[in-house]
């Protein structure tokens, strides 16, 4: 049965999405949501995710939202295919999921503001405010030191091998280098800067940069 997942491609929730299917080898079809024109704010979408937002997906008879409940559900799901992203002990499984808390809540709400100011607005037309931008910045200057820290003691977020932790920072960190201007937050962390280097060098990843057309 192929995955479809509901979401741009180029939308940030969705990559993660994606990547994990991808790391998984796990077939499917992307169903483009446009965000412009609302459509994910429409009653056909809103039965798939209430909220009016992407991603979503539909596995068979099974549906699902919040891009961080679906990488856990395939990640635990095909548990025995692909890359191992969950850890193999009771801790390691547990640290994963501390980085994957810390990822939603201390990293990618100043990430999402950021860009949603920098990028977001601008695209549509609209001023973006500065100094809240600024002030997000100064915090994840704070947050990227802890980072700094943990990627000095480990070579991955929640130890040596590659989990959905680090595959769940893919997306905001290519739109914050890339399109938001801020590279130097990660750049300018020597373990963090490598930690990054390491995981966006990865097939799975390099594959969805290709389908998203960067
Ligand atoms: N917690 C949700 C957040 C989803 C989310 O913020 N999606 C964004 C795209 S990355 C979106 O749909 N934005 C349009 C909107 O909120 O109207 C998840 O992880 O699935």
């Amino acid at each position: 049965m192929v995955v479809k997942v509901y979401g741009p491609v180029k939308a940030a929730c969705p990559q993660r999405v994606l990547a994990c299917l991808l790391e998984k080898g796990v077939e499917f079809e992307i169903v483009h949501v446009d965000l412009e024109s609302g459509e994910h704010k429409m009653p056909d979408f809103l039965v798939r995710q209430p909220f009016g937002q992407v991603p979503a997906i539909e596995d068979g008879n099974f549906k699902l939202f919040e891009s961080r409940a679906i990488i856990r559900y395939y990640a635990a799901k095909y548990a025995d295919r692909g890359t191992d992203l969950l850890g193999k002990s009771l801790e390691e499984k547990a640290l994963v999921d501390q980085w994957l808390e810390v990822e939603a809540h201390n990293f990618n709400e100043l990430v999402y503001t950021l860009v949603l100011q920098l990028v977001v607005l601008p695209r549509m037309g609209k001023l973006g405010d500065l100094a809240l931008a600024h002030s997000c910045e100064q915090k994840l200057e704070k947050v990227m030191d802890v980072y700094e820290q943990r990627l000095s003691k480990s070579r991955y977020l929640a130890g040596d091998s590659f989990t959905l932790a680090d595959l769940s920072h893919l997306p905001a960190i290519r739109y914050l280098m890339n399109d938001a201007g801020m590279a130097h937050l990660i750049t300018e962390r020597k373990n963090v800067n490598a930690w990054w280097e390491n995981i966006s060098s990865r097939p799975a990843w390099k594959k969805l940069m290709q389908l998203a057309d960067y």
